[in-house]
């Protein structure tokens, strides 16, 4: 790879990345012309928000600098849900090109909404996402992301295109196909979530391709959280630049941030969304460099804005200045969200952390599921199964137990409580075409 194909600086060729490179003086100043544009507007058109702010005795006027922001109130999921579908739009349903909704996991989804504009910032976010992986005008992006109501995979398509990228629109399954076209195309990236790229890599495996040789050279991987053990994992299995890529459903979809070459962090594209970090528990905000929850207000959104979103994703907000000479801040990897623990034994653990303890040892593969239950005596028992490479079974009994302890220790080293770990065959555990299912509590059952 010559260093010139791998620079990531924009070319003037790409102009939708030139911002991202944009001063900080001019950042803030127009940050700030946004941001009483959009407090303005949604003040205006969104009842909900106004009596909100009627409550907490605030009005577009009290808004002279971006610090006074936290005077505004937040806006959690439960507003979303409540005001299901449309009470929150801040545009006409004839201004409205399209809806998107999360799945959710009980009830009725959240729904959000675009105008032509809003598709159009979206599209500029992932474009320039694109961008800072090292994707280009005439490169091949093979996204199997899922297409339909779930924003990943219209969101990197219509980015992909913007950018002037060729772009494969496989969505998620059927995977050896997939296998088969990632190689018959030449697809030079790629994006799904990192859980389904590990399908890839092992389905590409079994039929004998080898991607380390194929022209593939960076993937985009989120909608889930994983590890930077398992980046690693994925960059060695299939010789390609794994980069985090984030967002949401609620903010607009994929695209709101993204990791570049240099893989500290993930640039968020602030002249769009702009990002604060608080204690999820005083719900002050925190300095800069403090982890607590990432909260997004749009900036430029006109269908469906978003004042202080809660978003429960847990990270930090790093201001050193990026080697790439992008200024726009960055986001630490999100490992979690404040909603995704679990209490065992009185232990709060995020199943991230077991991934990290088990990536930890060598001799596993990376497919794993963390399973909860209640154990004879009553006390909450925490049971961890993960696969090992064909073949390791019938050898060698010994070692094999060695492994599990030394995989139980690293856990343990982690999260302080003893896990049993159960080694399970290669490709026994469930694969998932999408954002994968690894947590299941038994426990009351
Ligand atoms: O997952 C949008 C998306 C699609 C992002 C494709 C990246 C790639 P939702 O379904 O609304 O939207 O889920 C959003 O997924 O609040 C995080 O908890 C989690 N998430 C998204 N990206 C990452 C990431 C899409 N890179 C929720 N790392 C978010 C960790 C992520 N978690």
């Amino acid at each position: 790879m010559s260093e010139e194909m791998w620079s990531d600086r924009s070319s003037p060729v790409h102009p939708v990345s030139a911002p991202d490179y944009l001063p900080l003086d001019q950042l803030r100043v127009m940050q700030l012309a946004r941001l009483k544009a959009v407090v303005k507007r949604t003040y205006d058109k969104v009842a909900h928000f106004r009596q909100k702010c009627e409550r907490q005795n605030v009005a577009p006027d009290s808004l002279q600098t971006l610090a006074d922001l936290r005077l505004f109130p937040f806006t959690v999921k439960t507003d979303l849900r409540d005001t299901y579908p449309f009470g929150l739009f801040a545009s006409e349903m004839s201004d409205i090109t399209r809806l998107h909704a999360s799945s959710g996991t009980t009830g009725k989804p959240i729904v959000v909404a675009y105008t032509r504009s809003d598709i159009g910032v979206w599209a500029e976010g992932v474009a320039r996402a694109l961008a800072a992986g090292g994707v280009r005008r005439g490169d091949v992006l093979h996204n199997a992301y899922g297409y339909g109501l779930f924003t990943g995979g219209l969101g990197l398509h219509y980015g992909a295109e913007k950018l002037g990228a060729t772009v494969i629109p496989v969505s998620g399954g059927n995977t050896e196909r997939q296998v088969m076209l990632l190689h018959d195309f030449g697809a030079n990236a790629v994006s799904c979530t990192p859980s389904y790229f590990l399908h890839l890599i092992d389905a590409a495996g079994k039929m004998k391709i080898d991607l380390r040789k194929e022209p593939l050279r960076v993937g985009f991987f989120g909608a889930e959280p994983w590890t930077d053990a398992m980046r690693a994992h994925i960059e060695d299995a299939a010789g390609i630049h794994a980069l985090d890529i984030y967002g949401l459903s609620e903010i607009s979809g994929p695209g709101v941030a993204q990791m570049c070459l240099h893989k500290r962090g993930m640039h968020i594209w602030e002249d769009h969304f702009y990002p604060e970090i608080i204690d999820p528990d005083t719900l002050e905000v925190l300095p800069a460099g403090a982890e607590g929850e990432l909260v997004i207000t749009t900036l430029t959104k006109e269908a469906f804005p978003m004042i202080r979103y809660r978003t429960r994703d847990i990270t930090s907000l790093l201001t050193e200045p990026c080697a790439c000479g992008r200024t726009m801040r960055r986001i630490a990897r999100i490992g979690r969200r404040s909603d995704d623990m679990f209490i065992i034994r009185g232990v709060n653990v995020f199943p991230s952390q077991i991934e990290s303890g088990l990536l930890s040892v060598e001799g596993v593969l990376p497919h794993y599921r963390i399973i909860l239950r209640k154990g004879e005596s009553g006390l909450d028992e925490l049971l961890v199964e993960v696969e090992i490479p064909a073949g390791e079974f019938t050898d060698r009994v010994r070692d094999i137990e060695q492994l599990r302890q030394r995989l139980a220790k690293a856990i343990e080293n982690i999260i302080n409580i003893r896990a049993d770990v159960r080694l399970v065959e290669a490709h026994s555990l469930p694969r998932s075409e999408g954002k994968i299912k690894r947590l299941f509590d038994e426990r009351q059952k």
